[in-house]
């Protein structure tokens, strides 16, 4: 095939469309103990037996604390345009509120400053999961308090960091926060209670008002603001009129919950109705928290890996035919709250997390978003766990990866066909890092990174995703 031919073949995408990266702090940090960084949510959580595989934690991780000149040559040699990553509150305010800690602005002014001296866009995410302990002894996201304490947090970051950042990005995946930290317990800090999990929703929500409005106040106009929801792409198992509801309940929890308070003041009815049955009387919102929550944004931010089939409960295990296997949720258990079960299909192409690949699934979700919301849409994060090893050459052939990343920005660009005003793309992740409950388990990286001694290997993936950002598109044939 000649060159031409290749390039005809290929995809391409606007004139200045974000190519980016993205990272978390707690994931790819270390220097847990360092400069006066206190303790967070997940630094008690990993110590808890039991909670994270192998008893891995976030003490060392990618030690790119240390490593912070490398990694941004690293992130300029890969033409990154764009780099995500998220601002740790407990290195920046210790006790959660009050008292600043100098040093730790200071690693994140360095880095922001290293961004721009090499052209990279810096994106901030304020809050991904690291809550400072102190806050969690007065409840964390049980109480009120916390949202006020983000919103002075915030004011702290955008006054030292304030003309630099290009994107602030209030909350990465509330969803997570508020529904594996309290109701499934998987995430920190690991509590098992519906109720819980219905009021930490709602006060992260007036906690990105809050730092909305922290924004705005102390940088202006010149602030780009948004927030991360991990939306889910909710297909019912059939047509049957009870998978139908079941999969209406779950994009209420995933979608609809997040989406309506935020462009349009209000919780959905049918939610605020079936959770009301969780925890009578429950009481968190309060007069003018919808105004607050939904005050304009720049932009959306959406985090997708796969789509989701749900049936009714009673259906789970009559899908087989239909090439579908679930199983009856457990009482008590999240999905018999929503009276939902979660399929999933039999021989599909999976990650290493076990997650199906279905880039449609991202077309869908990006189309109908495009439609229900008046900002333009980033996708913040999207990518693939494989199982990588660096073979006797030292080379990480990730091609798996490569056919996740080339055809989920296929089904990108064919939302933007369709009218959707995507702006920007970040791959999950820059390098490989702590995975949350599955520690070191699990590999997303564009980048190797052998943990024992901290060195970095680029991937295959790594090299394709360069030509990609070079050529603002992708290449003929995955690969
Ligand atoms: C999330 C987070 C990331 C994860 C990634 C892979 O979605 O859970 O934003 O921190 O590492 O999504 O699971």
């Amino acid at each position: 095939m000649s060159d031409a031919q290749a390039i005809d073949d290929g995809v391409g995408f606007p004139e200045g469309f974000l190519w980016g990266a993205a990272t978390a702090s707690y994931q790819v940090e270390g220097a847990a103990g360092e400069d006066g960084r206190s303790e967070s949510i997940w630094d008690r959580f990993c110590r808890e037996p039991g909670r994270v595989l192998h008893g891995d934690t976030g003490d060392v991780a990618c030690d790119h604390y240390h490593r912070l000149e490398e990694d941004l040559d690293l992130m300029a040699g890969l033409g990154l345009g764009a780099y995500r990553f998220s601002v740790a509150w407990p290195r920046v305010v210790p006790e959660g509120r009050g008292r600043v800690n100098a040093a730790g602005l200071d690693f994140y002014r360095r880095l922001v400053s290293g961004l721009r001296e090499r052209g990279i866009v810096p994106v901030v995410t304020l809050y991904h999961w690291d809550l400072p302990v102190a806050l969690d002894d007065e409840g964390g996201w049980l109480s009120r308090g916390t949202a006020d304490a983000f919103g002075e947090y915030t004011r702290v970051v955008a006054g030292e960091l304030g003309d630099a950042v290009g994107k602030w990005i209030t909350l990465n995946e509330p969803w997570c926060s508020a529904w594996l930290g309290y109701a499934m317990g998987v995430h920190a800090p690991g509590h098992e209670d519906l109720g819980e999990a219905l009021a930490a929703h709602h006060h992260l929500l007036v906690a990105h008002a809050s730092a909305v409005s922290a924004l705005r106040s102390e940088l202006g106009e010149r602030a780009e603001v948004g927030i991360t929801l991990n939306l889910g792409a909710i297909r019912p198992a059939s047509d049957h009129p009870d998978d139908v509801a079941a999969a209406r309940r779950v994009d209420g929890n995933h979608n609809r919950i997040f989406l309506d308070p935020l462009f349009a003041g209000r919780y959905p009815e049918d939610m605020v109705e079936l959770m009301a049955s969780w925890r009578p009387g429950l009481t968190v919102v309060r007069d003018g928290d919808l105004e607050a929550i939904s005050a304009p944004l720049d932009f959306l931010g959406i985090n997708f890996y796969s789509p989701a089939t749900v049936s009714a409960p009673e259906r789970a295990t009559a899908s087989v035919d239909a090439g579908l296997i679930g199983s009856t949720p457990e009482a008590g258990s999240f999905g018999a709250a929503h009276r939902a079960a979660t399929l999933s299909r039999i021989g599909a192409k999976r990650t290493a997390m076990g997650w199906e690949v279905d880039p449609s699934g991202l077309e869908e979700l990006l189309v109908r978003v495009g439609r229900e919301v008046p900002v333009p849409l980033y996708v913040t994060e999207n990518g693939a766990a494989c199982e990588d090893y660096r073979d006797p050459s030292g080379a990480v052939r990730d091609t798996e990866r490569i056919e996740y990343l080339d055809s989920h920005l296929r089904a990108a660009r064919r939302a933007m066909d369709a009218g959707v005003d995507l702006r920007g793309y970040f791959a999950w992740s820059l390098m490989d890092n702590f995975e949350w409950a599955l520690g070191y388990s699990k590999r997303f990286g564009l980048v190797f990174v052998d943990y024992p001694t901290g060195e970095r290997t680029l991937k295959q993936s790594a090299a394709w995703y360069r030509e990609v950002i070079g050529r603002n598109g992708l290449p003929g044939a995955a690969g």
